[in-house]
């Protein structure tokens, strides 16, 4: 299984995008394209439902080596021997989560200021998401924190630092350039022509020399 440390596009089957029957689909073009680390996000669906798929999803992504991380529901992670959940900030505790999962796994958790990425840090987070940097339809009542941070994120936090949020293969180059590593792509992935191709050229930007 890739290490966290290794990972640097991680990219979500948002639901509100794919629908349950391309979902499997989906997931195979981006573990064609490079992606790290996938996560399954489902705002609408039943714990059953989500269950299901997470299921069926990680037959596809366990053997490809990519981490499986459920949004929200640690009970899943019961369930399912997916790698991890993330959470948000009005989310249970990441004490919470590991208790509940009842076995190791990595948790990630949604920051979007300096003092709760230092604070998800200190509560025992493997991964954090940073962001929104900038408006993104995915969660359009969330306030952009823009570029001015994400340097100094990286000083503070010395776990994987993803960032998230309005990110696309047009607007990388400045990402990167303003100091992140990793990058989480969410509608620009999924309503790419060619989602296989989108995140070849995203994973070997990040990963190229700058
Ligand atoms: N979390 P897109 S921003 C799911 O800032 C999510 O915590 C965010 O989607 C955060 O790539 C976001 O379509 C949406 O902008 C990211």
């Amino acid at each position: 299984m890739r290490r966290l440390a290794e990972c640097r596009l991680y990219g979500i089957l948002d639901l509100s995008y794919v629908s349950t029957s391309e979902v499997l689909r989906a997931a195979a073009e981006l573990i064609e394209g490079g992606v790290d680390l996938i996560q399954l996000r489902g705002k609408q669906q039943s714990l059953e439902e989500l269950t299901g798929l997470a299921a069926a999803l990680h037959r596809l992504t366990f053997p490809s080596g990519t981490p499986l991380i459920i949004n929200d529901h640690a009970e899943i992670a019961r369930r399912v021997a997916l790698e991890g959940v993330h959470v948000g900030q009005d989310d249970p505790s990441i004490a919470e989560v590991r208790a509940q999962a009842g076995r190791s796994i990595v948790i990630g958790k949604s920051t979007h200021t300096l003092d709760q990425a230092a604070t998800a840090l200190r509560d025992g987070a493997d991964y954090i998401g940073f962001g929104p940097l900038f408006a993104t339809p995915t969660k359009p009542d969330y306030e952009p924190i823009g570029l001015a941070d994400v340097g100094a994120v990286q000083q503070i936090v010395s776990i994987p630092i993803f960032c998230i949020g309005g990110i696309k293969r047009e607007n990388l180059r400045e990402i990167v350039a303003a100091g992140a590593r990793r990058v989480v792509i969410v509608s620009a992935l999924l309503n790419a022509a060619n989602r296989a191709e989108y995140a070849r050229e995203v994973k070997s930007f990040l990963t190229s020399d700058h």
